[in-house]
C-alpha cells in the first residue's frame, strides 16, 4: 500500500478520496489554489501546498505544479477526483514518466474512451449492444447523406472527441443534416482541434442509464448494476438513483455481465461508468468514462462497497477485496447535486456561508466540503454538496429526501434546495416516469419564457 498520495482536486470530492485514504492508513496531501487556502480539503488532509493562482487552469490543471508537489511531499501516487485532470491521458503519462502512479486506468484506456468513435468500436467488438449508426467517422457530406438515408431520420452528428453533450448536432431531417454536418466539424475543430464526426440514429425518449464497472487491470472485473441519471439540465445531472427504476434483476445481471466482460477483456484498471441510452427496453451503447462519478455514492450506498477505497487499493497493486458472485443490493439511494445557484436560471452564486448546518440521521449522507463562515469562490463549478439517501424502498428514500431537505441550513447564498422541493412534489418524480428530456420540459413549464 501507499503511504502517501496526493489528491489532485478539491471540494467534496477531494473530502470524499481523503477519508477513503484515511480509513486505509495512508496519508494525504491537498493542493490548493491561493483562491482555496481556507478550504475544508486543505484541512482535512495531513498536509498542504499551494500549485498556482485561482483559475482552475492555473493551479489544479497545472501538470508541472502537481509534479512539483508531488516530489515536495513525497507522495507516491495522484488521486484526480473527476473533472480537472481525471480523464487527461498525458497527465497519465507525465506521471508515469516521473515514476508516480495514477489512481485510475491506463493512459491507453484514457486516449481509448477519450476518442468517442474508437470507444464505440472497441465495445462493439467487445459485444456491448451500440446505438445504430455509421461504422466509425464520416468524412464528407456524400457519406453522411448515404449513411442517414440507410438509418432513417432522425440523425444526430456527434464529433468523436466531444463527449458529454458537447460537439453534438441534431439533423431532425435529411434537409437539416447538411448545415448539423458541417457546425458538428467546424465547432469541434474549433473547440478540440478534431473535425473526426461519427453519425448514430437519434433515439427520441431514452433513459440515461450508466453500468458502474471494475477491474483489476489484469482481466478481472465486476459490475456494480446501474444508476438512472435521466434527471439533467443543459448535460448536468441533478438527480441521481440507484438501481434504476425501470430495470429488473434480470436485466441488470445481462447488461451488467456484458459490461464486465467487456473492461476485463481490455484488462481495464480502476472504476469506470459504461453509459447508456435506454429505450423500450433496449441498451444502446453512447460513451465510457474512465474516471470516478460524482453520482458513485448512489452505487456505494447499495452495494455496500467503498469505490474510492477499491480504487486506491488496485492502483497500489492489491486485489480488489470482492467478487462478483459476492455482490449484492440492499434498498435505493438516491442523490440530489445541491449547487450554489439562484432560480430559475441557475446563476451561479458564490459567496459567504454565514449558517450551515448538514442533515443526519439513518440513510443520510452528505458530501460536502461546505463549513459555516466559508467563502465559496467563484472560479470553479458551483456543486456545494450531494446529498444521498437511502431506504429498503424507493418510497422509503423519497420520503428520507424529503425530510433530509427540510432539515439542510445554507444561509447566505442560493441553493438549488427549493428545485428538489419541487421535484418531490411531482408524480412522474415520484413514480420514476421520466426520460433524459423530462426536467428541461418540466422546467420551461414554470418558468416559460
Ligand atoms: C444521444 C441522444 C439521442 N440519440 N445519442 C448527450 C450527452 C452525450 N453523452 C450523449 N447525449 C445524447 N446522445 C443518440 N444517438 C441524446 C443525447 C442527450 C442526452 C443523453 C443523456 C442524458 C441527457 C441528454 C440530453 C440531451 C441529449
Amino acid at each position: 500500500m501507499f503511504s502517501k498520495i496526493l489528491i489532485a482536486n478539491r471540494g467534496e470530492i477531494a473530502l470524499r478520496v481523503i477519508r477513503a485514504a484515511k480509513e486505509l492508513g495512508v496519508r494525504t496531501v491537498a493542493v490548493h489554489s491561493t483562491a482555496d487556502a481556507d478550504a475544508m480539503h486543505v484541512r482535512m488532509a495531513d498536509e498542504s501546498i499551494c500549485i498556482g493562482p485561482p483559475s482552475g487552469a492555473q493551479s489544479y490543471l497545472n501538470v508541472p505544479n502537481i509534479i512539483a508537489a508531488c516530489e515536495i511531499t513525497g507522495a507516491e501516487a495522484v488521486h484526480p477526483g473527476y473533472g480537472f485532470l481525471s480523464e487527461n491521458a498525458n497527465f497519465v503519462q507525465v506521471l508515469e514518466d516521473h515514476d508516480i502512479t495514477f489512481i485510475g486506468p491506463s493512459a491507453a484506456h484514457i486516449r481509448m474512451m477519450g476518442d468517442k468513435i474508437t470507444a464505440k468500436d472497441t465495445m462493439k467488438k467487445l459485444g456491448v449492444p451500440c446505438v445504430p449508426g455509421s461504422d466509425g467517422g464520416v468524412d464528407t457530406i456524400e457519406e453522411a447523406h448515404k449513411v442517414s438515408d440507410e438509418m432513417g431520420f432522425p440523425v444526430i452528428v456527434k464529433a468523436t472527441a466531444g463527449g458529454g453533450g458537447r460537439g453534438m448536432k441534431l439533423a431532425k431531417t435529411k434537409k437539416d443534416l447538411d448545415e448539423a454536418f458541417s457546425t458538428a466539424r467546424s465547432e469541434s475543430k474549433a473547440a478540440f482541434g478534431n473535425d473526426e464526426v461519427y453519425i448514430e440514429k437519434y433515439l427520441t425518449l431514452p433513459r440515461h442509464i450508466e453500468v458502474q464497472v471494475f477491474g483489476d487491470g489484469r482481466g478481472r472485473a465486476v459490475h456494480l448494476g446501474e444508476r438512472d441519471c435521466s434527471l439533467q439540465r443543459r448535460h448536468q445531472k441533478v438527480f441521481e438513483e440507484a438501481p434504476g427504476p425501470t430495470i429488473d434483476e434480470k436485466t441488470r445481471e445481462k447488461i451488467g455481465k456484458v459490461c464486465a466482460d467487456a473492461i476485463a477483456d481490455i484488462k481495464y484498471s480502476g472504476a469506470g461508468t459504461i453509459e447508456f441510452l435506454y429505450e423500450n427496453g433496449e441498451f444502446y451503447f453512447i460513451e465510457m468514462n474512465t474516471r470516478l462519478q460524482v453520482e458513485h455514492p448512489v452505487t456505494e450506498t447499495i452495494y455496500g462497497v467503498d469505490l474510492v477505497k477499491q480504487q486506491i487499493r488496485v492502483a497500489a497493486g492489491e486485489e480488489m477485496t470482492f467478487k462478483q458472485e459476492e455482490l449484492s443490493i440492499k434498498g435505493h439511494a438516491i442523490e440530489v447535486r445541491i449547487n450554489a445557484e439562484k432560480l430559475p436560471n441557475f446563476t451561479p452564486c458564490p459567496g459567504k456561508i454565514t449558517t450551515f448546518h448538514a442533515p443526519g440521521g439513518l440513510g443520510v449522507r452528505m458530501d460536502s466540503a461546505l463549513y459555516a463562515g466559508y467563502t465559496i469562490p467563484p472560479y470553479y463549478d458551483s456543486l456545494i454538496a450531494k446529498l444521498i439517501v437511502s431506504g429498503i424502498t424507493r418510497e422509503a428514500a423519497l420520503a428520507r429526501l424529503r425530510r433530509a431537505l427540510g432539515e439542510l441550513i445554507v444561509d447566505g447564498v442560493d441553493t438549488t434546495v427549493p428545485l428538489f422541493d419541487a421535484l418531490l412534489q411531482e408524480e412522474d418524480v415520484l413514480k420514476g416516469n421520466y426520460d433524459i428530456h423530462w426536467l428541461e420540459k418540466w422546467l420551461e413549464k414554470q418558468n416559460p419564457e
